[in-house]
């Protein structure tokens, strides 16, 4: 829930010039000594706001954080993250997300951390999310479509991402590797992990995990190579709080896209304009059963359409299958 904190932020970023005391005591009700002593308080966590007598406030740079108060100054979305729990260190984020649902709690929560001591990644692999410079988000949601369509969800936020940092960082070449890495020059800037838990025929809920490299400097020895971040593609720190925040806010709007028909028919057209697989010759690994092809796109169900050499088209099951680039990790 937005605090008087987060709404003071709120309203010193949208103010164009400076914010009197009275205003903002008016608008948030509460008296003009709590709005200073709230403003001192942000003062002392690195916000760089000016108190000027008889015109108030202004802020000229706020810091790098991803603490509740600040995403949810920037949240722009009607339901997903109205509820944010941010955690300095955490096991993970999907584990946390998953203690919590089982306790029931209701859909739109989204976990947030600064660094995961056990981050996960698919089938038992680890995810790396160093202190203070990563985002490592998941967000609980409780579908009811098949259990067969949730992987889709996991496309969704993977076309989210890729949306989110177009939009901020026209300068970044990002795309999507199939079915939901988000890639600059070859390296993957982020994964997405998503978890389900079922009873008999229905999904109970949904944890969608995503850690996205965005001011990580350097990477254990052996991601080097195919791992890269945000900033040091673009030469500079970027804010992480306002990168969440415009994620969720495509990620909101895709997702309802996606309730509407149960299915990707009206994302497939943008998925794969983002697509970076398009048109590649990729190796697809099935147990038993691989070989190679051209990457055609994804359908309306997610599946990566691939044409043989022969000529017959085979669509790939996310989840299912790893796709390896033939000349490299796309
Ligand atoms: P994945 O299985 O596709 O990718 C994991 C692989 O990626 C690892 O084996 C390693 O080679 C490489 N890798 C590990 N860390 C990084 C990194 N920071 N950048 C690039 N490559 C890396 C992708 O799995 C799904 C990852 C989801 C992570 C989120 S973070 C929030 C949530 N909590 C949690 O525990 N997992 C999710």
């Amino acid at each position: 829930m937005p605090d008087i904190k987060s709404e003071i932020l709120t309203a010193l970023r949208q103010s164009r010039n400076y914010i009197s005391g009275q205003d903002l005591s008016e608008q948030l009700h509460v008296s003009r000594t709590a709005v200073w002593k709230h403003i001192q308080k942000l003062q002392e966590e690195g916000y760089d706001i000016e108190a000027v007598p008889n015109r108030g406030y202004r802020m000229i740079s706020c810091p790098d954080t991803i603490a509740s108060g600040e995403v949810v100054s920037r949240m722009t979305t009607r339901w997903i993250g109205k509820d944010i729990r941010y955690f300095a260190q955490i096991d993970s984020t999907n584990q946390y997300i998953k203690r919590i649902a089982e306790e029931g709690a209701p859909e739109g929560i989204l976990a947030i951390a600064d660094e995961q001591t056990a981050g996960r990644g698919r089938l038992g692999r680890s995810w790396s999310t160093p202190p203070k410079t990563a985002v490592a988000m998941s967000l609980l949601l409780r579908p009811t479509i098949p259990v067969e369509r949730i992987s889709m969800v996991t496309l969704i936020m993977g076309l989210a991402i890729s949306q989110g940092c177009r939009e901020l960082y026209p300068a970044l070449d990002v795309g999507i590797k199939w079915p939901n890495d988000a890639v600059v020059n070859g390296k993957k800037i982020s994964g997405t992990l998503t978890e389900m838990s079922t009873d008999m025929e229905s999904v109970l809920y949904i944890v969608v995990g995503t850690g996205i490299n965005v001011n990580v400097k350097t990477f254990p020895e052996e991601i080097r190579e195919t791992a890269t971040s945000i900033a040091l593609e673009l030469g500079e720190d970027q804010n992480r709080a306002q990168l969440i925040a415009v994620i969720m806010k495509h990620f909101e709007d895709d997702y309802e896209r996606f309730l509407k028909t149960q299915d990707l028919s009206l994302l497939m057209d943008e998925y794969n304009r983002q697509l970076l697989n398009k048109g590649r010759k990729v190796r697809v690994l099935q147990p038993g059963h691989e070989y190679t092809g051209e990457a055609l796109g994804i359908n309306k169900m997610g599946d990566l359409l691939v044409k043989k050499e022969e000529g017959t088209v085979e669509a790939v099951y996310a989840g299912e299958v790893s796709v390896r680039g033939v000349y490299g990790y796309v």
